[in-house]
């Protein structure tokens, strides 16, 4: 179930009193559009110059009351638009107290980091929440400025080295909500997905217990060999796998890849054979992404795959 519609389909609490406001500013925006158009016609028509006489309309200065007028109604309207404004923030974005994040966001040339601190779980790309729970996200950036953005949830957010920003973010029905960096950070901005999946309690709690299990280490066939592989070809400088030697974070944890949809932050999706095309050559898929071309033969990128597969 993928859905597309940005501010048309609110599927948060939080983007329902967003996309209200923004219906307001327009209907509002639209009515006063309205007023002048209808205005204008009227003046254009009704005092155009007519042939008998070539003389200058009557010219009226300073007329206090048409002046008064004229600066009310703006305060007015702007005044409920300051109004709506300050109601929407406050439901939108509630103070964070001594909340303790449940989620820290952190960007990285071209990918998303998703940690989980009460539960330990560490993630890529796929944002997994709990539906009807409003979670407080703690937003980083590891490199350069990116942005966090799923629209149909609600705010969107810089992640900035060295700062850190917090949004509140929830999902009020099951589902995906696709999203993206929405800040220009370099070659591959464009393939910086996030995909936020909303759930039941029971299915996030599974999917969590599923993310915490230290997988055992294929001690036979090619997976041993996939394994022995990704500890000598360097995989495991950039690379987490619980339970094993490899504890890097330049690239995403693979402990649990299965779990997830896609690969590259979304330029494939997950199967064997769309891993094996990402070992023999990631940069055919995602030009400039910071895993480089291992160069590794057929029957090692088979044995890799065998191993990451085997890993449950
Ligand atoms: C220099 C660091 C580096 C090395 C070495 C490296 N990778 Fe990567 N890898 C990355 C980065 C960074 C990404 C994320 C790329 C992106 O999405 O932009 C990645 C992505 C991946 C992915 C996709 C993960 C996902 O969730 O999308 C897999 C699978 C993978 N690497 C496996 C390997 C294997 C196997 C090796 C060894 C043969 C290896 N990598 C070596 C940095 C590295
Ligand atoms: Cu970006």
């Amino acid at each position: 179930m993928e859905k597309l519609g940005g501010i048309f389909n609110p599927s948060s609490p939080e983007m329902v009193v967003m996309a209200g406001l923004t219906y307001y500013i327009i209907a509002i925006s639209i009515g006063i559009l309205a007023i002048i158009v209808v205005a204008v016609t009227y003046i254009v028509i009704r005092y155009r110059k007519g042939s008998k006489d070539s003389s200058e309309p009557y010219q009226n200065f300073g007329d206090l009351r048409l002046e008064i007028v004229w600066t009310i109604i703006p305060i007015a309207i702007v005044a409920v638009l300051f109004q709506l404004t300050c109601s929407t923030m406050r439901a939108v974005d509630p103070p964070i107290g001594d909340h303790e994040p449940d989620v820290v966001v952190t960007g990285h040339q071209w990918w998303w980091e998703f940690y989980y601190p009460k539960s330990g779980v560490l993630t890529a790309n796929e944002l997994h929440m709990p539906v009807g729970e409003r979670l407080l996200l703690r937003i980083e950036s590891i490199d350069v400025i990116h942005d966090f953005w799923v629209p149909e949830l609600g705010r969107k957010i810089d992640a900035i080295p060295g700062h850190t920003n917090y949004i509140w973010i929830g999902a009020g029905e099951p589902g995906i909500f696709l999203g993206a960096c929405a800040e220009f950070c370099g070659t591959q901005h464009a393939n910086m997905r996030i995909r936020v999946i909303a759930e039941t309690q029971e299915e996030f709690n599974e999917w969590q217990e599923q993310e915490l299990v230290i997988p055992s280490t294929p001690r036979s066939g090619i997976a041993a060999k996939g394994a022995e592989l990704f500890q000598t070809k360097a995989c495991m400088n950039c690379h987490t796998i619980v339970g094993t030697p490899a504890a890097a974070r330049i690239g995403p944890n693979l402990t649990h890849l299965n779990n997830r949809q896609t690969i590259g932050a979304g330029v494939l999706t997950n199967s064997p054979e769309n891993l094996t095309k990402w070992l023999v050559n990631p940069q055919k898929y995602k030009q400039g992404a910071l895993m480089p071309n291992m160069k590794l033969t057929d029957s090692e990128v088979n044995a890799i795959v065998a191993y990451l597969e085997a890993l449950k």
